[in-house]
């Protein structure tokens, strides 16, 4: 796919597990609202990989016609009505569809934002909101600011706020908090699964902070491989040729963890895991072939799905 996509990108590596835990603990009638990483949380919760690539690429194949690009992928089918890509945009229009499900007496709303939301208006007016209306939301932010080297001792802010303790803040506001490490798949399966039937039942409004350590790659403002793609040889017996990155893949990258703790457990073995590498690579490979072959849109598609052509009446 190398040089197919002009314009700037933003990556989900290092948070996948937050997407999978959150999602798989939804149900069909529940709505999730999502930011500019928005394609781990799109393909959680079950969107096509060739739709969401051929949008990416602008292509006629792609979820809204090639119209939306990376930044506003979505899926309508999936509960997935629009994402946003203004820092803290989607939370007002989540809590509304939160209000939606109260009204109609089904479903939850799940809004993934990053930390850096927490610095917006629109935070504040949706934390009030949701904790006076009393809605079925469940806040999700990824707080994936500081690197290991520049947190203080015991501490996980946020670079763009003064707060020690990111959940403190909706806690002021009525609206119960509480932290997991991204980096634990089991510990986010065990929350997302007691947090979403409660929030079902009527406990109101929850807030979640994620703690997760973004991979190396990501730190450029275009987000660059620092050592090839992932592999899971990484998980077992080889280590890649990066100091920063080996540290990463120990440390903080949730699907080399979980890779291992599968194994520890005696879940599944090397080759079981190896089996559904190889299957989803080439599902990718797929995705991304079907992606290239779709065509763009034609010039009279971009008078398709508008309110207004631009023709004046007679
Ligand atoms: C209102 C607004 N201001 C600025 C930007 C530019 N911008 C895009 S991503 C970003 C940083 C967001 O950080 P965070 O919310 O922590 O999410 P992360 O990218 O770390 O996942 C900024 C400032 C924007 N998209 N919207
Ligand atoms: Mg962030």
């Amino acid at each position: 796919m190398a040089k197919q996509f002009s314009g700037h990108y933003h990556v989900y590596i290092g948070q996948e597990a937050t997407a999978v835990a959150a999602c798989a603990a939804l149900g069909q009638d529940d709505f999730i609202f999502t930011t500019w990483r928005n394609h781990g949380h799109l393909l959680a919760r079950g969107a096509a990989p060739e739709r969401m690539l051929a949008e990416i690429l602008g292509k006629s194949g792609g979820y809204a016609g090639g119209k939306s690009g990376t930044l506003h992928l979505s899926a309508r089918e999936l509960g997935i009505p629009s994402t946003s890509a203004l820092v803290g945009g989607a939370l007002p229009l989540a809590t509304g569809a939160a209000l939606a499900c109260k009204h109609r007496g089904s479903g939850v709303t799940l809004c993934f934002f990053g930390d850096a939301a927490l610095e917006e208006g629109a935070f504040y007016e949706a934390m009030i909101i949701a904790a006076v209306w009393h809605v079925p939301i469940i806040f999700v932010c990824e707080n994936n600011s500081i690197p290991p080297e520049q947190r203080k001792r015991g501490q996980f802010t946020s670079s763009t706020l003064p707060a020690a303790r990111l959940a403190d803040v909706p806690q002021s506001l009525q609206v119960s908090a509480e932290t997991v490490d991204g980096s634990d798949m089991t510990a986010l399966a065990d929350c997302f699964d007691r947090i979403v039937p409660e929030v079902r039942n009527g406990a109101g409004p929850r807030f979640l902070e994620v703690r997760c350590t973004r991979w190396p790659g990501s730190f450029p403002l275009w987000p660059e491989l620092p050592s090839g793609a992932w592999q899971i040889a990484w998980a077992f017996d080889q280590k890649p040729d990066r100091a920063d990155l080996a540290a990463w893949i120990n440390q903080s990258d949730p699907l080399t963890l979980y890779t291992r703790k599968l194994v520890e457990a005696g879940t599944l073995d090397r080759a079981q895991l190896e089996t559904i590498d190889k299957r989803v690579c080439e599902d990718i490979t797929g995705a991304a072939r079907f992606a290239l072959d779709s065509p763009y849109p034609t010039p009279a598609d971009a008078y398709r799905h508008v309110f207004a052509t631009g023709e004046r009446g007679q």
